[in-house]
């Protein structure tokens, strides 16, 4: 037998154990029974959940409403990149936040919050060794397997809501990644050479997610401080940053207990980074 054939034929046994009798190849769909009484906003094809979530929280959506989408046809990254979203494979869901804080800075970790959470999330139910890459990508190895889009609504000194999108690679196998995603994403199927059931691990993570914004909401981030310092890939390393400033070479130090990057430029100086991405 042919290593596809017997690829193809594997995946089908796990479909068949994990899903009963699910032998046909048809996407893996929510199940909807179990999201009923939970403030889940379910739609098949969407936009992007971040922009249903914000139409939502703008109509007066309570605090923990989630949108979640089979498949994303305009999934969004930051800096107006695009999150690669097809449908029945992957997690991808935005959760509105009405947190009682004044500030926009008191939000700002939220980011760093979920992807710690997230990380131990994997590493402690999936035995999978993801790290986080700051500030919001999810990595196993050098590959990324999720990503996290923040946003906030409100002036400097009020927060009306935040947003805060996951989307996660689930069940995608490697040919199913676009040729130019496929050295630099990963899915955890490909990683754990199996199938997983979405509704069930979506469940669980937005489960995990409501109870870290509780406690963060209450004693802000030093309760996932050291969490994230455990799971981190960035400290230590000599990397390059990109920031509405320009770009900046140096040693990623440390984190802040606010969240910010500490890294030391070429020329020795400390340099607080609160924005920006690592290239
Ligand atoms: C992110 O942006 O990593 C944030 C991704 C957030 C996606 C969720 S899905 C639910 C919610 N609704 C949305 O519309 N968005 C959120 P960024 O750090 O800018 O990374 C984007 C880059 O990651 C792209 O330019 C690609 O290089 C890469 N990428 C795109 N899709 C990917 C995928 N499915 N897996 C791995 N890498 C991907």
């Amino acid at each position: 037998m042919k290593k596809t054939e017997k690829l193809i034929l594997t995946k089908l046994n796990d479909r068949h154990s994990s899903y009963g009798n699910k032998l046909d190849d048809k996407p893996d769909l929510l199940d909807l029974k179990k999201f009923e009484n939970k403030n889940i906003y379910y739609y098949e094809t969407v936009d992007s959940t971040n922009l249903i979530a914000r139409r939502l929280a703008g109509e007066g959506a309570p605090n923990f409403s989630t949108v979640v989408a089979e498949e994303q046809q305009e999934g969004r990254g930051r800096l107006g990149r695009s999150w690669f979203s097809p449908r029945g494979t992957g997690l991808w869901f935005s959760i509105i936040l009405r947190p009682d804080i004044s500030s926009q800075a008191d939000a700002a970790p939220v980011t760093l919050v979920t992807a710690a959470v997230l990380a131990d999330y994997l590493r402690d139910h999936l035995d999978l060794p993801v790290l986080v890459k700051w500030p919001n990508d999810l990595l196993v190895g050098k590959k990324k397997t999720g990503g996290i889009l923040t946003e906030i609504k409100g002036e400097l000194n009020r927060v009306s809501y935040l947003v805060v999108g996951v989307g996660l690679n689930i069940n995608q196998q490697e040919n199913d990644f676009p040729a130019e995603l496929c050295p630099r994403a990963t899915s955890l199927s490909i990683e754990k050479g199996k199938l997983f059931n979405r509704t069930e691990l979506f469940l669980s993570i937005k489960n995990e997610l409501e109870k870290a914004y509780r406690l963060f909401f209450a004693e802000g981030f030093s309760p996932f401080y050291q969490l994230w310092k455990k799971y981190n890939s960035t400290l230590g390393q000599n990397i390059t940053v990109s920031r509405p400033g320009g770009i900046l070479r140096g040693k990623a130090l440390d984190l802040t207990e606010d969240g910010a990057l500490l890294l030391q430029d070429e020329r020795g100086d400390i340099r607080i980074i609160n924005y920006g991405e690592i290239i």
